[in-house]
């Protein structure tokens, strides 16, 4: 269905509506089950007052169809039937008169304009349409400890893969004794295990750093928990029988494409070492929340690599390699890297760990309380270590400490809360730092870095005190 505006304008001493008979006939014609019978469907419809002219949003097959359908209006006045697209459409292609992004010359793709409406329906801030990528809102925080599906940070690199569960296979070689393909039948069979665990954007708290750094400009919403049930990627490893000489384990997953400044085309592609790919304790996992994998978040089968940052965690995985060097694609040597200015030489640091960091999701920030008990709430993960503790600072009183709520573990967020006394009227700033197991604190101001990532600083929110 092709999306049109139609405008119809008549003559002031032409408007049917002055004559009882004639407006109860336009009515009956735009009745939904008449306007189905022509092959249309009204999405809206509104008349300019005054002005004698009717505007309608109308779905059809094509502009045929909609001009038949509005061949008496075209007997009272005049018609004119424009090409539409949405909002998602223009913005997901790049502007106005920009043809759709072609999607699927790699992998049969998601409609970039469905992907991104889904988003904006569900909820989520987009920053970018397409590739898509979008942050989760302080207010979807609230409540339990996972995020609902619809609600939990995308961030994509290239379009997103519409993949064939039927004819899917997880490919397992290099240096293995028993290269596998595995259907999602067959993993779904084998021993699985369900976890809870948080994945952060090394970008989150991207847009706060100064000088400005290129990249999605994320807030503090990329980051979500989410429960995972898969395979520990141990069973798939085991079973395919790692030979005398491996060292890394390279996921690849089924989007790619050109990038700025380079001719060929590159995979996402990601390698965790062997040491790394045991003691972490990944999971190929196949539901998220007790659901399918969103196709968004990699159905049908992903990596979650508890700890790390997201980028470990590769989607729509379809290859797993393993091979005897060190691994140097894109996205692991040429980005995602720490690189800091020390000393006059460059150090450079792969993204890895989850640094820590602390969360206020209560009160929510820009809003005006009434002076008195205040509820101060949030959330706080560490990739490291458990949290140690997370403590609070009212317009820049002592820091007092939190209440932990609920479990320790370094692989998912800690809720904390503490209640405060706030009586001071007028604006006020209220900020939350966290300290892990492994001594590790937030530090109080962002630490630039060059590509922008691991922005864990004191967030502070401002309040108004009435
Ligand atoms: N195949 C593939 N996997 C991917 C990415 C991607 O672009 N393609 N993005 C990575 C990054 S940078 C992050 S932060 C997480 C985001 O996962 P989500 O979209 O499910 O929140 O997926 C990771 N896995
Ligand atoms: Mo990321």
């Amino acid at each position: 269905m092709a999306l049109f505006i139609v405008r119809h304008q008549h003559a002031p001493d032409h408007c049917p509506a002055t004559d009882p008979y004639m407006g109860a006939t336009l009515l009956n014609y735009l009745s939904r089950p008449n306007v189905r019978r022509h092959g249309v469907a009204i999405q809206g419809e509104a008349v300019v007052k005054g002005e004698h002219t009717l505007y309608m949003i109308v779905e059809s097959d094509d502009a045929e169809r909609v001009r038949g359908f509005m061949a008496p209006f075209a007997r009272a006045g005049t018609v004119d039937v424009y090409p539409a697209s949405t909002c998602a459409r223009i913005v997901a292609s790049g502007g106005c008169a920009a043809p759709m992004p072609v999607v699927d010359d790699v992998v049969p793709a998601l409609d970039p304009e469905d992907a991104c409406q889904h988003a904006i329906d569900s909820g989520l801030v987009v920053h970018r349409a397409h590739p898509l990528n979008c942050e989760t809102s302080v207010a979807a925080l609230l409540g339990g400890v996972v995020m609902p599906n619809a609600h939990f940070y995308v961030r994509n690199h290239f379009q997103i893969p519409n993949l064939d569960p039927t004819t899917w296979r997880l490919r397992v070689r290099g240096l293995v004794d028993r290269p596998l393909e595995l259907s999602l039948r067959e993993l779904t069979t084998m021993p699985s295990r369900t976890t809870v665990v948080t994945l952060e954007c090394a970008g989150n708290g991207r847009s706060w750093l100064e000088p400005r750094v290129p990249g999605e400009q994320w807030e503090l919403g990329a980051v979500s928990t989410a429960e995972w049930t898969g395979v520990p990627l141990v069973e798939v490893l085991d079973r395919a029988g790692i030979r005398a000489g491996a060292r890394e384990v390279v996921f690849r997953g089924a989007d790619g494409g050109t990038l700025p400044g380079r001719d060929d085309a590159v995979q996402f592609e990601r390698s965790l070492t062997l040491d790394d790919a045991r003691e972490l304790e990944p999971l190929l996992a196949y539901a998220m929340n007790g659901e399918a994998l969103p196709i968004q978040h990699g159905y049908p089968l992903r990596l979650i690599v508890p700890s790390w940052y997201g980028v470990a965690a590769v989607k729509w995985l379809t290859d797993i390699e393993i091979i005897d060097r060190p691994f140097t694609g894109h996205y692991q040597s040429e980005t995602y890297f720490f690189e800091w200015q020390r000393d006059g030489t460059v150090v450079r640091e792969p993204v890895a760990l989850q640094r820590v960091r602390a969360l206020i999701t209560e009160p929510r920030a820009d809003t005006e309380i009434a002076a008195g008990e205040l509820a101060i709430r949030g959330v706080a993960w560490s990739g490291a270590a458990p949290i140690a503790r997370v403590e609070v600072s009212v317009d820049g009183d002592p820091w007092q400490p939190a209440r932990m709520v609920g479990e320790r573990s370094r692989q998912r967020w800690q809720w904390w809360e503490l209640i405060a006394r706030l009586d001071r009227p007028g604006a006020t700033t209220i900020r939350a730092r966290a300290t892990d197991l492994a001594g590790r604190a937030q530090p109080l101001e962002p630490e630039w870095n060059r590509l922008g990532y691991g922005n864990n600083a004191v967030q502070g929110i401002s309040v108004r005190i009435r």
